[in-house]
């Protein structure tokens, strides 16, 4: 099993992948670089793989694996702003700002305003590794709430409301009761343990593991 040196400035992203990854014998540890540039793309897995490139020339060990991993909240009605500007959006707009961005958007028919205020958080896994790179994609479908709810959480929390998931964690349609639901509240709103039930970082980890079980077993066939 390797040593995972994982590019991050936040520290509650070790912890998730910790709690990933320890259990399967790998030791990650947080890595800190100053000077990484961010580039200007569309796609989290763009940002994801620059990161790593620019990154690994400051591995101890050439054998060891380094991992990012980037997340954005992409809005139906902003193309998909903020995505992969969402620090930046969050540093300046903030919360509110993306509410008033939305204040268009309206319909005598809350369930009809529900599916035009449609969101969803994404994320990126990105491992690199002697053997090659692994990818891992996570998605937690949702929709902007009318005004900031809920003290908890961080980033876009206080505005985005998940769908309900269904016993095999599948998100129910906008406005259907799921097994598991927050009942309307923001992820600021509710406890940590039922964020992670809909968690887009959480489902892009075990994408990451998935891809690594299946490379592992080739290898061990041949
Ligand atoms: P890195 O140093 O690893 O890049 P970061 O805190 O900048 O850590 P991301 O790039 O993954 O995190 O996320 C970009 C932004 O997306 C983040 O600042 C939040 O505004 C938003 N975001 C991502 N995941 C979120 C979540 O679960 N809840 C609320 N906001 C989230």
């Amino acid at each position: 099993m390797a040593r995972i040196h994982f590019l991050t400035g936040n520290a509650g992203k070790v912890d998730e992948a910790v709690h990933h990854l320890a259990p399967l014998g790998h030791d990650v540890v947080q890595l800190s670089i100053d000077g990484i540039v961010e580039p200007q793309a569309e796609e989290l897995e763009t940002v994801a793989r620059a990161k790593l490139e620019q990154a690994k020339a400051h591995l101890p060990d050439p054998n060891d694996w380094l991992m990012v991993e980037d997340a954005g909240l992409f809005v139906e009605a902003l193309d998909g702003f903020p995505g992969v500007y969402s620090s930046y959006a969050l540093s300046t707009l903030g919360c509110h700002g993306l509410l008033r961005l939305l204040d268009h958007l309206h319909s005598e028919d809350l369930h009809v305003e529900a599916g035009l205020r449609r969101a969803e958080f994404r994320a990126v896994a990105a491992l690199m590794t002697p053997q090659g790179t692994f990818i891992g994609e996570g998605a937690c479908l949702g929709r902007i709430a009318p005004a900031l709810d809920g003290e908890g959480g961080f980033g876009f929390d206080p505005v985005f409301i998940p769908r309900d998931l269904d016993l095999s964690g599948q998100p129910a349609e906008i406005g259907v009761q799921g097994e598991v639901s927050t009942h309307g509240r923001t992820f600021a709103a509710v406890d940590m343990d039922l964020k992670g039930k809909f968690s887009h970082r959480t489902e892009a980890l075990q994408d990451l593991l998935a891809q690594l079980g299946t490379a592992d077993e080739a290898a061990s066939a041949s």
